[in-house]
């Protein structure tokens, strides 16, 4: 019976390693520890021994079923902690109930959605630009078919510099500059940090990021302008997204829009991130409008061109399932150090 014994355990310790699933593991402690268990069948067995032999491969067998027991446990443990890992690290979103890794800087989930971006935009030939945050009011307003006394300042009220300059309100204040700086056709983003008055509440920070996209060349249309939002957001929620486009005002775009994504966490039946409305509002856009290409020194007649403005700290906010948006300006680490690069 000993070699009986010893058989049994070395086959649970083969077995044991191998185990890789919590449904494997209960299968092997029924075949071991269950009524019908080999542990079990050889407890069974010691009815035909004699007195003296019972009571010593009994104590073989208990020290096998303790054996058993105990590792069948200790696997379990970390069977726990490798899916549970596997399912935070292929879960993007955000736990604030997580640890803090003290010892370790993360990048920004900010940072990490741009960067994301910035590959898509680049593989599809646009080139990536940067501007400044302290702006004339031109280039915020003017360049953009904003006059003064237009209404839509109003909308985005700002801080005022002495010298009359602007923090920028929108990314479109750098519109202006890149059609300058390439001409047509042109193809470029312009991610950034804007400013704004604002009442503070879970959506709305003063200080924020936006993404803005610009393509102007000949016989561009509504199409084109359709066909790169729904590969850029495909590519970013890696999924098939569907869009729609509603009418939206912006005295910079001639059709304005307003982008809408059927929400890609529950296809659009209705759930906490769409608040049960099926679309997510996230990209303003339109063809941008004639006098815009004109001040920029683009020729309105002969080239058109789409526009989009992506508030890109709202998108970083659905992709990490972050619910209030002063979390990101924060600085606090226990929150912020669990974003990784996807
Ligand atoms: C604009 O800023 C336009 N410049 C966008 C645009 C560009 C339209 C090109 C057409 C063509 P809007 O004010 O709606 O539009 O802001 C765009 C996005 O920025 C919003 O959808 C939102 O996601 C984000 N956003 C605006 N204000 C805030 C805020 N206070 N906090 C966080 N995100 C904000």
């Amino acid at each position: 019976m000993k070699e009986q014994i010893e058989k049994v355990k070395q086959q649970f310790q083969s077995e044991i390693a191998q185990v890789s699933s919590m449904d494997a593991l209960e299968a092997m402690r029924v075949a071991y520890l269950g009524k019908k268990g080999s542990v079990t069948e050889l407890l069974k067995g010691l009815k035909s021994l004699s007195v003296d032999e019972k009571k010593e491969m009994g104590r073989y067998i208990n020290e096998l079923k303790a054996h058993v027991s105990e590792h069948i446990a200790e696997r379990g443990a970390q069977l726990k902690t490798e899916l549970e890992e596997a399912r935070l690290k292929a879960d993007k979103r955000y736990d604030i109930s997580l640890p803090c890794q003290e010892t370790m800087g993360t990048l920004h989930p900010i940072t990490i959605v741009q960067r994301e971006l910035e590959a898509i935009f680049s593989s599809m030939g646009f080139a990536v630009e940067d501007f400044s945050e302290v702006v004339t009011e031109y280039n915020n307003f003017e360049a953009v078919n904003i006059p003064k006394h237009h209404p839509a300042r109003d909308m985005q009220d700002t801080y005022y510099l002495d010298n009359g300059q602007v923090l920028k309100t929108h990314t479109s204040a750098a519109q202006n500059a890149i059609l300058r700086k390439y001409g047509a056709p042109c193809r470029a983003i312009f991610p950034g940090r804007c400013f704004r008055n604002e009442a503070l509440d879970a959506s709305h920070e003063t200080t924020f990021f936006q993404m803005e996209g610009m393509m102007v060349d000949e016989n561009i249309s509504i199409s084109n302008l359709i066909y790169f939002m729904e590969t850029m957001l495909s590519e970013v929620f890696k999924k098939e997204i569907t869009v729609r486009l509603r009418p939206g005002f912006f005295p910079f775009v001639e059709p304005g829009f307003e982008l809408d994504i059927q929400c890609p966490f529950c296809g659009g039946k209705g759930c906490a991130t769409c608040k049960h409305g099926g679309w997510i509002e996230l990209c303003p856009c339109g063809m941008i409008h004639p006098r815009v290409l004109e001040m920029g020194g683009v020729d309105p007649e002969r080239y058109t061109g789409f526009a989009f403005g992506l508030g890109l700290t709202r998108l970083a906010m659905m992709q990490f399932g972050i619910h209030d948006i002063r979390m990101l300006n924060s600085g606090n680490l226990k929150a912020l150090d669990q974003f990784v690069m996807m």
